[in-house]
């Protein structure tokens, strides 16, 4: 090893604001000891025998998990803390309405004093990451520094990471993270299963000099700074800059029967099945889908004018219950070795399950709170966001071009959400501007796997609501923008999976029947197949659609693919409310689109 520490710090001696900001934060966090990761299969390694070793982790076995370990964590630790999310841009105005602002100077004060000492009795790794293929010109490279060995193993699947990002870096710029547990140790403390300081999380974006700095929990987004934090909030920041596209989206190719392909993005807010759609197996013959990526993509122009797309990251930080060979057979096959777990339940035989996994419930297990668990427990044994943390490149439907740094060719970009009501199964844009209007006022209705209630609608523009590091009106505004730059933009579409009927029964099949949806736009995109206008986009008319082989009334599809103006007039008013929101930072454009839209509505109604 001691080679390869030589490496690492050489390779990142050549960069004297690094090596300053590191020695600064070391003096800030005190930690007993500094670490340059590597990225090494050796450091992998050694951080799941600390994991082990120090109880955070427990090995699986090696014959049914090869590699892989469960971690559980604290239950006051268990996900994404949006009301402990800020963005602290200098002006309240730029963070926007839907973001918590504080100012960057009072909070890097509280900050600092938290920090300070954080790290006593713990190791400093510093994590130098590349978002997106090394050396892609639409990759960008940051350092994440953080006292947990659970981030630094994630970091390897989630981000190319180590000695070779800190060669592809030289002296370049880079985006700054400082993350910390909030655990210090003093010499005679006993360490807990999963430290953190659950009472005190800040995880704070600083936009403007494109720092991070995550305290008090080890979980997921919080602590995985590459992911969210990165490549959605700050990067959506240098997007707007720098003029491409940071998106919370799933990249998918389909390739049709004879052959030819097309690459389509989704955007749909969290429990509406994105990582299932980006690795889905039509049902419709001959037809195949290959997975880029199930999270984010960074879009910008090619030189002929075209949207090329990367997937910024590494692995796939899937949620564990409800996946299983139905839902998405290769989100399973792909979690088969190599794996952290984080917060699912163990069998007796040393392997993990989750609700959903199998129809038969294990009969006995202890669950992610170390209980005994048997089916009677009255209670789950997982937690509802117990994740696996898996590398890209295992998955059976990865496109073989998934890592190409010029990225792919973007045809069509879905929107979508989960609502009940008048919203039909797929509708495309009159155009790019209109499309944006359908992203901007995308909208679901919560789930129990969502806080808040039940059946709850939530506007959630772009699915970005959570992950937007700027003024919402001005990323609509960037949006535009963007579409005006070329007249080889993709098409934009709306889906809905998820439309019921009166008895509260989903009327499309879903799973991978939604590959006929799929076709369909695919071939709009050629402009092979048919479509009419309603007051609300294209739709295609039941003819249009393949559901062929399929048990569909044909009453059903109608319904399906059918306007409620009446429903939708109802719907204007609540668009406009979303609207108000903006103020004046909301663009002309999408209030022309609102004003179109009711207009349209009305003359459908005469
Ligand atoms: O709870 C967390 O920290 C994970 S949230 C997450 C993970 C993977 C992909 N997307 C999300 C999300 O919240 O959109
Ligand atoms: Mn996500």
């Amino acid at each position: 090893m001691a080679s390869v520490t030589m490496e690492v710090e050489s390779a990142a001696s050549g960069n004297k604001p690094l090596t300053e900001w590191v020695a600064q934060l070391a003096e800030l966090c005190k930690p007993d000891r500094v670490h340059w990761c590597d990225g090494s299969a050796d450091e992998y390694q050694t951080m799941l025998r600390l994991m082990v070793q120090t109880g955070v982790a427990i090995p699986l076995d090696a014959a049914k998990r090869p590699n892989s370990i469960l971690v559980r964590s604290n239950p006051g630790d268990v996900a994404r803390v949006e009301n402990r999310t800020f963005i602290c841009s200098r002006s309240k105005d730029d963070a926007g309405p839907t973001n918590n602002w504080e100012d960057p100077a009072k909070m890097k004060g509280k900050l600092r004093q938290l920090f300070g000492g954080s790290m006593a009795g713990r190791t400093m790794y510093v994590i130098a990451y590349s978002m997106g293929p090394i050396g892609s010109p639409i990759a960008k490279i940051g350092v994440e520094i953080s006292d947990s060995p659970y981030v630094v193993a994630n970091m390897h699947i989630m981000a190319r990471v180590g000695t070779k990002v800190l060669e592809a870096l030289g002296n370049a710029d880079f985006v700054r993270g400082l993350h910390s547990i909030g655990a210090p140790l003093k010499p005679n403390d006993q360490d807990t299963t999963w430290p953190c300081d659950s009472e005190q999380k800040y995880i704070c974006h600083f936009p403007e000099t494109r720092e991070i700095w995550s305290y008090g929990s080890g979980y997921g987004g919080n602590a995985l700074l590459g992911k969210k934090c990165h490549a959605l909030r700050i990067a959506s920041v240098q997007a707007r800059d720098e003029g491409w596209m940071a998106e919370h989206m799933l990249i998918l190719k389909l390739i049709s029967p004879s052959g030819t392909t097309k690459y389509i993005t989704g955007a749909f807010p969290s429990a509406c099945g994105k990582t299932n759609l980006s690795m889905l197996i039509p049902t419709i013959p001959g037809w195949r889908v290959e997975t880029i990526g199930d999270d984010i993509a960074w879009m910008k122009f090619g030189a002929d004018g075209r949207l090329y797309a990367i997937n910024p990251e590494y692995g796939f930080f899937g949620v564990a219950p409800g996946t299983n060979m139905k839902s998405n057979r290769n989100a399973m096959l792909t979690a088969t070795k190599n794996s952290i777990f984080t917060n699912c339940a163990m069998t007796a035989d040393g392997d993990v399950w989750w609700e959903g996994m199998t129809e038969q419930k294990p009969a006995e297990l202890v669950d992610w709170l170390r209980r005994p668990w048997t089916p009677s427990a009255g209670r789950k044994s997982s937690h509802p966001n117990a994740r696996f943390t898996v590398p890209a490149k295992q998955c059976p439907a990865i496109a073989p071009e998934w890592e190409d740094p010029k990225g792919v060719p973007i045809d069509a970009i879905l929107f979508g959400g989960r609502r009940a009501g008048i919203v039909p199964l797929v509708t495309e844009s009159f155009s790019w501007q209109h499309g944006t209007f359908l992203g901007a006022t995308a909208s679901s209705e919560t789930t129990a796997a969502i806080a808040g209630k039940v059946g709850e609608l939530r506007r959630d523009p772009m699915a970005m609501l959570a992950f937007c590091g700027y003024h919402m009106g001005d990323y609509f505004a960037h949006y535009l923008k963007m579409g005006a730059e070329s007249s080889k933009v993709p098409k934009i579409f709306y889906v809905n999976w998820f439309r019921q009927d009166e008895n509260g029964k989903f009327l499309w099949p879903g799973y991978g029947e939604n590959s006929r949806v799929l076709k369909w736009v695919f071939e709009r995109c050629d402009g092979k197949v048919h479509a009419t206008d309603t007051p609300i986009g294209r739709l295609p008319d039941p003819s249009d659609l393949d559901v062929k082989g399929l048990d569909l009334p044909s009453a059903t599809l109608a319904k399906l693919l059918s306007v409620d103006v009446q429903g939708w007039i109802e719907e204007v008013p609540r668009i406009k409310e979303h609207f108000a929101k903006f103020g004046d930072r909301l663009p002309k454009g999408l209030q022309d689109e609102l004003t179109g839209l009711e207009q349209r509505l009305k003359a459908a109604k005469k």
